[in-house]
Parts: structure tokens; C-alpha cells; sequence
């Protein structure tokens, strides 16, 4: 607890532009939540690390992630938005909860063994550590709720593990987080494979579809989402690019998956490709718009990450001083 309000925290890597997967599954339920809790949302520039990547890129993707969770309606004087790389106790922490992570609960991460195939050539450690980064995160801030996509759950579990274990033997040390896992849009599909989640690490750029990309790309990237050979619009298993359609149909237009069955009664795909990428299109503009102002506003950008770095170091450095004494380390110097 922070004043009278439970902790929410959150965070995206530093990796390219956010996909409406990112968008929906995440950052959306992240503005629904900010009034009800104290929120931190960090950009996560040092998991971004695990990938090799151009030193000005990675600059760049940072900045535009912090970026759009403003312009995406989180109010940086209300929630906490920071750099990971800004608080050196994220770093601190990690080492230390490293001691207390089996081996055998890191090399079952599904994410671990998707990312290790998908680069072979540079299987490092901190792929394999990352959760254990993650879980420093987020009890570092004595976090109740993080909501995140689906695909993060078998972390946000391990990151519980970890804190029970720790607590098991130092006391109560550390808040053990709930995972919040939206009802629609947790699990956004490639348009081009609906049985892969949509990713901006995806080789082909029609399957993913960019809060930053316009109207008319929007459109023409829903126009060409695989589907099937049926005609109906239905929620069913053996149809899953059209259930992956309706699921983003819904969760942008906010109408149930039963309303939808209904308008698009007797209605082709066509028809409902277009309403689909018409929607999203609205829901994004206002937020692509507001993107583009903020790009032009350097010192204002700035500024928040100076101050929130500073607020959220602040709140960082309590749980980590409280850790080191718990496990006998000597008094800071500094
Ligand atoms: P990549 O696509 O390169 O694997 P990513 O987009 O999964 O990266 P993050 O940027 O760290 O990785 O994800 C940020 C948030 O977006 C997380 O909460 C994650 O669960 C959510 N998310 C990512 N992809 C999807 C998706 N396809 N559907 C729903 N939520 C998603
Ligand atoms: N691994 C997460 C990003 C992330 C995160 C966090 C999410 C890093 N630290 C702390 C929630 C809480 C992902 O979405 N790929």
C-alpha cells in the first residue's frame, strides 16, 4: 500500500513500436486501472538487453514506449512512468533473488525456450535470468496487481514462488503480486497465423498491426488477414482467425462476442474485415495523434523521466535496503 491505495506495476520491453496485441492486452487495462491504484509503469530498456540490439535503436524505443504509454491517457504526474535503467536497485535486486531461483524453474520458462529457438546464435544468460529481472520489478514495489497479457502469466507465478520462498525464510518481506489478465485481448493473434501471438518480432510486418500505423495500413493489413473458407462470422475453435478478429472486434468497439454474431448475421467477411480495421483505426488515431505531439515536446519528455526515475528510485531503494538487512549485509556506505 502507498497512502490508502494498493500498488499496480507494470511494464513493456524497450523492443520497436507497440502492436495493438501490446495495446490491448496491456496498455488499455493499464489506463482502466490507474484511478483505483498507485501506478508505476516502467519501460523495461534492460530486458530489451537480451536481444542484440543498435545502441540509437534502443534509445530510440524507449523513449517512444514511454511516449506512448502517455499518449495512450496515463497521466505522468499521476502514475509513476520511468525507465527501468534508471533505478539501479532493479539490477541490485536481481542478483540477490538469483540465489533464491532454481535453475530447473528457469529452463521451463516457455518464453525462455520460444526465445532461445528464435535466436540461436545468442542464447546468453540473461535470456535464460530474465523472469528473475522481472519479479525484482515488480517487488521492488511492493506490487498487489500487475496486469499484463496473457503470455506473461508463467512469470508473474514464478515471480510468486520466488517471493513465497524468500518470505518463507526472512518473514514478510515482499508483497506477493496477483496477475491481472484482461477478460478480451489478452491474447492478440498474428493476422497472418492465428495460432501465434501477435509479435513485433514477427518476419512478416502484414501480420502485425502498429498503434503508429495509419488509417489506410491499418485497413489493408485486416483486408488480408488469413481467416477460412466459411462465409460465417461465428466464435468457434475450428475458425480461429475469425475468432481472433471478433476477440480485437470486441475489445475495440467494446460490443460482446454475441453482439457481434448478430450484426454481422448474413454478412460476408469482407464486410466485417472492414469494420473490424475501421474501428481500430479510430481507437488508435486519437493516440497516434497525441504521439506526435509529445515527439515534438523534448524538455517536457525529459523531465518526466528525470522526475518519475527519482520517485521511483525512492520507493525502489525502501525494499532494497529492507532485503539487504534482512540477509545480513552491511549498512549502505551511501
Ligand atoms: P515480442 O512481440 O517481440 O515478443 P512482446 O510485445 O511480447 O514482444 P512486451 O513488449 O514485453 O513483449 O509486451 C508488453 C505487454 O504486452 C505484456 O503485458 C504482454 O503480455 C502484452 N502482449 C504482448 N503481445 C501480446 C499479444 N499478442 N496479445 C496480448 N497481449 C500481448
Ligand atoms: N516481460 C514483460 C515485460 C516486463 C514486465 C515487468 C511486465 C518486464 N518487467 C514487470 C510486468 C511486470 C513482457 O511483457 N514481455
Amino acid at each position: 500500500m502507498i497512502g490508502d491505495k494498493k500498488v499496480l506495476y507494470s511494464a513493456m520491453q524497450a523492443t520497436g513500436g507497440l502492436h495493438i496485441g501490446n495495446y490491448f492486452g496491456a496498455l488499455h487495462n493499464w489506463v482502466n486501472l490507474s484511478d483505483e491504484y498507485e501506478c508505476f509503469f516502467a519501460v523495461a530498456d534492460l530486458h530489451a538487453l537480451t536481444i542484440r540490439r543498435e545502441p540509437a535503436e534502443l534509445r530510440k524505443s524507449a523513449r517512444d514506449v514511454l511516449m506512448m504509454y502517455m499518449a495512450a491517457g496515463l497521466d505522468p504526474e499521476k502514475n509513476c512512468l520511468y525507465y527501468q535503467s534508471s533505478v539501479p536497485a532493479h539490477a541490485e535486486l536481481a542478483w540477490i533473488m538469483g540465489c533464491f531461483t532454481y535453475l530447473g524453474e528457469l529452463n521451463r520458462m516457455t518464453q525462455f525456450k520460444d526465445k532461445s529457438a528464435k535466436h540461436a546464435d545468442n542464447i546468453n544468460a540473461g535470456l535464460l535470468t530474465y523472469p528473475v529481472l522481472m519479479a525484482c520489478d515488480i517487488l521492488l514495489y511492493q506490487a498487489d496487481a500487475v496486469p499484463v497479457g496473457d503470455d506473461q502469466r508463467q512469470h508473474l507465478e514464478l515471480t510468486r514462488d520466488i517471493a513465497e520462498r524468500f518470505n518463507g525464510i526472512y518473514g514478510d518481506v515482499f508483497t506477493i503480486p496477483e496477475a491481472y489478465i484482461g477478460k478480451t485481448g489478452a491474447r492478440i493473434m498474428s493476422l497472418a497465423d492465428p495460432s501465434k501471438k501477435m509479435s513485433k518480432s514477427d518476419e512478416n510486418q502484414n501480420s502485425v498491426v502498429y498503434v503508429l500505423d495509419d488509417k489506410d495500413t491499418i485497413i489493408r493489413k485486416f483486408k488480408r488477414a488469413i481467416t477460412d473458407s466459411d462465409t460465417s462470422i461465428v466464435y468457434r475453435e475450428d475458425k480461429p482467425g475469425i475468432m481472433n478478429l471478433m476477440d480485437i472486434y470486441s475489445v475495440a468497439s467494446g460490443k460482446s462476442i454475441e453482439e457481434i454474431e448478430r450484426e454481422f448475421d448474413q454478412k460476408g467477411y469482407g464486410e466485417f474485415k472492414l469494420a473490424v480495421g475501421e474501428t481500430v483505426a479510430d481507437v488508435l488515431a486519437p493516440i497516434r495523434e497525441r504521439f506526435e505531439q509529445l515527439s515534438k515536446d523534448k524538455a517536457y519528455v525529459d523531465s518526466i523521466i528525470k522526475n518519475n526515475g527519482e520517485k521511483a528510485a525512492y520507493f525502489a531503494e525502501k525494499t532494497l535496503r529492507k532485503v539487504q538487512k534482512k540477509i545480513g549485509l552491511p549498512e549502505r556506505i551511501r
